[in-house]
């Protein structure tokens, strides 16, 4: 196997025998053989879109398995498998109705593989199509082609999420297959490739647009909201992911029955939300970020939900206790379909659930776009009074790594007269801390989860119109931590939006080559983080 996508990998260049996320090298197979599949039903589909044909359903599938590659999303071989099978069906549908139209179905092995007869067969075949397997003209054009590819993954997640709630655009599903179907070509140039990275991230701010969209139209915005982090006596349900639908759902599922329903990791801003606050028990948070599953659902007294990414190899003490949906999976776990919850509610009635009360304090969430736009008048005369003299949106992903403690050591040591915005599971290594404010305006402000950067860009061009400026000409720093491929479709955003400056950590990833690095530094000013009291210094002064 050979993966490289995410920020953990094996030092710091790839996982080659297994992935440090725990990724078995069949799965790696068997994923590697989907994107190539992918880019087969790809390559059909835009030729189909020359002739005028197209399968309604083609555009949401492909979002649905390319975010199921997504690091820490589906470890279960055989539902891989299943989705390659369907790729190649799916494929194979459209490209009779392309020559049907009189279309040319482009002459390539990912359009005419067929996958082989079992497992292991088809395991072997994905070893050929690994990432080393691809012979590209040289370094930088292959390094561009990956991180395409990983943008891709992440515009997936969001338009699959955006999609869950009623939100597709068909531009967006184009630009998948006309990405993918690129992936298959070897006579582009770099600067082609420079392009089509770029234009990945302008597509992802579209697709980020669309999931805004249809998470404040649904569940309305997001209000300041106090989520206590103890217990409450009772049967608990704890939620985890991204998935704000499977929390609806399972809260209607849960009215009457006795069971308080607790938000873990990523769901913790789901507290903010209207329409999903109103549910008296929808309760509190449990826990932090991503990978501190293994210390802390040990110990969760109830059913464990996973809805989307991180999902960590559960141990032998909660698997019984711990279910799947969407397109979340792990070998051996029960996974959820149909969105019928009832296993996962049996099995919280059938544990011990919290036996007291218990209270460890609240947090602050629910500053989206609109809750602080709805301030800006008093922000920026803070602004102009001097009173603030600078933001940092200190965002991004969580991770195990001790360099990751830069983070809590940057927040904690941003000078008083300075506010914090964060966003996605990072957060968690200070969203406890007091951090106070300035003249009622908090110190910290909880913008939501990853999938709510569009929030904050929204936020930062809000400033920039007032200040009559440039997002690059606010007091405005942006320190990123990256993980997984949502994280790179975000930069990629920002950089197609002329953001300048970032810092970005805890290390770069091993999908840049050293010339496209170059690029990014020279055209972006895009730096590693170094220490927090050197970064402080360099943008404070
Ligand atoms: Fe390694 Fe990350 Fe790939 Fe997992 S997702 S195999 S940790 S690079
Ligand atoms: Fe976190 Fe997985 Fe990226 Fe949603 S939950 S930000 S890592």
């Amino acid at each position: 196997m050979f993966c490289y996508q995410c920020e953990q990998t094996a030092k710091g260049q790839g996982c080659t025998k297994i992935g440090v996320c725990g990724k078995q090298p069949d799965t790696a197979a068997l994923q590697d053989l989907l994107i190539f599949a992918q880019k087969g039903l790809a390559q059909v589909a835009l030729a189909g879109r020359e002739k005028g044909v197209a399968d309604p359903g083609t555009g949401r599938f492909m979002a649905e398995a390319m975010f199921s590659t997504l690091t820490n999303v589906n470890f279960d071989p055989e539902r891989i498998a299943r989705l390659v099978q369907e790729t190649v069906k799916k494929r194979d549908e459209l490209k009779a109705k392309v020559t049907q139209a009189g279309g040319q179905i482009p002459n390539s092995t990912a359009v005419s593989f067929e996958p082989g007869k079992n497992l292991d067969e088809m395991v072997a075949q994905g070893e050929e199509h690994g990432i080393l397997a691809e012979k590209d003209p040289d370094p930088d054009i292959h390094s561009l082609k990956q991180t395409l590819i990983l943008g891709i993954k992440g515009i997936s997640a969001y338009a699959d999420h955006a999609a869950i709630l009623g939100q597709e655009e068909d531009a967006v599903y184009q630009f998948i297959e006309r990405a993918l179907a690129s992936a298959m070509r070897n006579d582009l140039g770099l600067e082609k490739w420079i392009e089509l990275v770029l234009e990945c991230g302008r597509v992802n701010v579209r697709t980020m647009e669309l999931l805004d969209t249809a998470n404040t139209g649904t569940y309305g915005h997001p209000v300041p909201t106090g989520v206590p982090l103890g217990a409450k006596k009772g049967k608990a349900v704890l939620v985890s992911g991204h998935d704000l639908k499977d929390l609806e759902i399972l809260l209607k599922q849960t009215e009457g029955r006795g069971i308080n329903i607790y938000t873990h990791g990523e769901m913790l801003p789901c507290h903010g939300y209207p329409e999903l606050k109103k549910y008296p028990h929808f309760y509190g948070h449990y826990g932090t970020a991503w990978q501190n599953q293994l210390k802390e659902f040990p110990k969760f007294p109830g059913a464990i939900l996973m809805t989307t990414n991180c999902i960590q190899k559960p141990q032998e003490v909660y698997k019984d206790n711990i279910f799947t949906t969407g397109l979340v999976g792990w070998p051996g776990v029960t996974h959820i379909t149909d969105k019928d919850f009832t296993p996962v509610i049996e099995k919280a009635l059938a544990m011990e659930g919290f036996t007291q009360d218990e209270d460890k304090g609240e947090v602050m969430v629910g500053f989206g776009r609109n809750a602080v736009l709805s301030v800006a008048d008093k922000v920026i005369e803070a602004v102009k009074a001097g009173k603030i003299r600078h933001f940092f949106l200190v965002a991004g992903c969580d991770g195990a790594k001790p360099g990751r403690n830069y983070y809590t050591e940057f927040v904690e040591k941003v000078p008083q007269d300075c506010v914090v915005l964060t966003l996605a599971c990072g957060k968690f290594r200070f969203f406890d801390k007091n951090l106070g404010n300035i003249g009622g305006i908090p110190r910290l402000l909880d913008v939501g989860q990853c999938n709510d950067a569009y929030s904050a860009v929204k936020i930062a061009m809000a400033l920039a119109d007032a200040f009559e400026c440039g997002v690059n000409d606010l007091p405005l720093s942006m320190i990123l931590s990256w993980y997984e491929q949502k994280a790179v479709a975000i930069l990629l955003s920002l950089l197609a939006l002329g953001i300048r400056d970032i810092r970005l950590g805890p290390s770069l990833p091993a999908f840049l080559s050293e010339n496209v690095l170059n690029y990014l530094v020279e055209n972006y000013n895009i730096k590693p983080i170094s220490t927090p009291d050197d970064d402080l210094k360099a943008i404070l002064g």
